[in-house]
């Protein structure tokens, strides 16, 4: 499939594309980007290996020491180009109304003006990939076909650990299958002569999301959801709005299988907003005394779930790998995820160790005592003390899903897995309890719709401020944020057994500022009372904001610590401070007041009249 021809435009495609129209999108991209070369891209492992050789040679990526970390690269990015960039991510639907004030908008035909003008030629010197690729199980009647068309080796190599990618994408296409245009390119066009840069990039970014026609353009930037536009821009802004008019929902979140001692299975999806632990959640490894429980990975990122033919909500993860933020990555935190990054991984902006492997902040107790940072600098513990981080912040591996050691058996089953629970989560100091279960559908969706989370110093910001984050979705809803409520709150009204919803906080501190709940595997006595209630097995009291375990109804087996005093702090529904909540609650709704559903702010209302001392 690798067919390199010196005449771009005269005629792109091999003989066995038969499809009319992708031909014609290639041959039309490949006339206004002017590309030196196009590669059909068959997804094999020698055409990552020939990238890779290509990579190397023109030390765009470093090949990691083959007996510590087989088959695994380090690529550092720009400087300049480390992260999404939200400010220039656009949703351009036909009216401006419908982005809502969640999106940046512009008008679609004024918008691909601007765009043509960028890619005109944006890829002279490159050579142009095509990468046709399935999110979700080829196949899968859950599942959607993209083709990204990208001049960045960097982002075929990446696709095909994210995403399934290459031949057997192209078959189930045939001759006239749908598929999501995903156009990207890195900005950086050489002139005859002109040599590469390591990671070429533009200070022009654009980020842009066709809802109606169901197109991406991305300019300008390199990295992760940017330019790898099957994750952000296709499985969550543009599959949100094909899930609003179909009828299912695509998500920001994570699904896990929770199995009991009988061997009973039940599977959760848990959307958090970024710094809370998600991928650790995922892959959660139950504590020792939890005897025969068995937490299951199916995806850590984004679930699309469409109502089944029984009445449940059936979840696909649409992605086949991890595209994790590595700091703060460790045996102790995530053991499974380690064990996930062994061996063919690609790493981005962590630091490089002397033997030739990779390292960041959190990953091991020992600091190295000399490293390469992400920026290719010289790096001692000392630079560490003096603020300067050996990893960015941000830094990042890509690594195949099929390498979780906690992998559910049924991560790729094409029907995907039925779902008894949504769980929402916040980074909260004050204020919410450790878990409680709403007590109806439209309730468990105000719960989500006011989701907040406070920031941390890792994100750069001020410390402490709560944001909303309604869903874990606002940077992600491809439409109106009022829309989308009202979607969620028709879905779970159209299905006969809609999952419960819950809310968890691992982040409860006491006075002296100590986080109160230990966190991490002991999570697994929220989950097991959280998969118990759904089967009806689990104690509760009632409180003014939910269903909530007495301290009895938790599991304690093997922990000591928690006393009944700790979980009174933890489960307190402290009624001042859910008082000022509200006001916020109340402050957030008022900016999406044109399309916010009514069932909301009633609630709020009727929240507000139940919070007696
Ligand atoms: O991922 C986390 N989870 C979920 C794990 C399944 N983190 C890390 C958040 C940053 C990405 C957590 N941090 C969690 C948690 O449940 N809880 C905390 C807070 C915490 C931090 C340290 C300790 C306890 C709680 N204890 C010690 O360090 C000994
Ligand atoms: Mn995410």
């Amino acid at each position: 499939m690798n067919q390199r021809i010196s005449d771009p435009a005269a005629s792109v495609a091999p003989d066995f594309i038969k499809h009319a129209k992708l031909k014609a999108w290639v041959a039309e991209v490949a006339a206004l980007t002017q590309p030196d070369a196009i590669v059909w891209c068959d997804g094999s492992q020698e055409e990552a290996d020939r990238l890779f050789v290509q990579m190397v040679a023109a030390g765009s990526v470093r090949k990691l020491n083959h007996a510590k970390r087989p088959n695994s690269y380090l690529a550092l990015s720009d400087p300049s180009d480390v992260a999404r960039v939200e400010d220039r991510t656009f949703v351009c639907s036909n009216k401006r109304e419908d982005a809502g004030p969640n999106n940046n908008w512009e008008d679609p035909a004024t918008m691909k003006e601007t765009l043509k003008g960028l890619f005109k030629g944006c890829m002279r010197g490159r050579t142009m990939y095509v990468i046709p690729f399935s999110m979700g199980p080829v196949g899968s009647p859950i599942a959607h076909i993209g083709v990204e068309i990208s001049d960045s080796p960097y982002v075929v190599v990446n696709m095909r650990i994210m995403t399934r990618m290459g031949r057997a994408v192209i078959d189930q296409l045939g001759d006239s299958g749908e598929f999501v245009p995903c156009l990207h390119s890195v900005g950086h066009p050489l002139e005859p002569g002109q040599a590469d840069v390591k990671w070429p990039c533009n200070k022009t970014k654009y980020i842009c999301h066709f809802p109606e026609t169901r197109e991406i353009w991305s300019f300008g930037s390199g990295y992760g959801g940017n330019a790898l536009l099957g994750k952000k821009c296709f499985a969550l802004r543009i599959a949100s709005t094909m899930a609003r008019d179909e009828g299912w929902l695509a998500e920001h979140m994570l699904i896990l299988g929770v199995e009991s001692p009988q061997g009973e299975k039940t599977y959760v999806a848990a959307a958090f907003p970024s710094a809370c632990g998600k991928t650790n959640f995922a892959m959660l490894i139950p504590p020792k005394s939890f005897n025969g429980w068995k937490v299951t990975t199916v995806g850590d990122d984004i679930a699309w779930i469409k109502p089944g033919k029984d009445g449940r909500l059936y979840a696909i993860n649409p992605e086949a790998g991890y595209f994790g933020v590595a700091p703060g990555t460790s045996e102790k935190t995530n053991f499974n995820a380690m064990a996930t990054l062994k061996e063919n991984v690609i790493f981005t902006n962590v630091a490089l160790t002397d033997d030739g492997d990779v390292w960041w902040e959190g990953m091991t107790k020992e600091i190295p005592a000399h490293l390469v940072d992400w920026q290719g600098k010289d790096w001692t513990p000392e630079d560490g003390k003096a603020g300067r981080k050996a990893a960015h912040p941000n830094a990042r591996f890509t690594a195949p899903a099929s390498q979780c050691p906690s992998i559910d058996p049924d991560w790729e089953n094409p029907a995907g897995v039925p779902i008894s629970a949504f769980i929402f989560g916040g980074r909260r100091s004050t204020t919410v309890p450790l878990v409680f279960e709403a007590f109806n559908w439209n309730y468990g969706v105000y719960m989500a719709a006011t989701l907040g989370s406070e920031t941390t110093a890792a994100a750069g910001g001020a410390q402490g401020i709560v944001r909303r984050d309604p869903f874990a979705m606002l940077p992600f809803c491809g439409y109106h944020m009022g829309d989308y409520f009202n979607h969620w709150l028709r879905i779970g009204h159209s299905v006969e057994h809609a999952p419960s919803i819950f809310t968890v906080n691992w982040f409860r501190q006491d006075d002296q500022g100590n986080f109160i709940w230990p966190g991490f595997g002991d999570n697994m006595r929220v989950l097991k009372w959280v998969v118990d209630r759904c089967r009806s097995r689990a104690g509760a009291r009632q409180s003014v904001l939910g269903w909530m375990p007495k301290y009895e109804d938790l599991d304690w087996s093997g922990l000591e610590g928690i006393t009944r005093g700790q979980f009174e702090a933890l489960t307190k529904v402290d009624v001042d401070a859910w008082r000022e909540e509200l006001k916020l609650h109340a402050e957030w709704f008022e900016k999406l007041k044109d399309r916010l559903p009514p069932a909301l702010p009633l609630k709020r209302e009727l929240l507000e009249l139940g919070l007696v001392d």
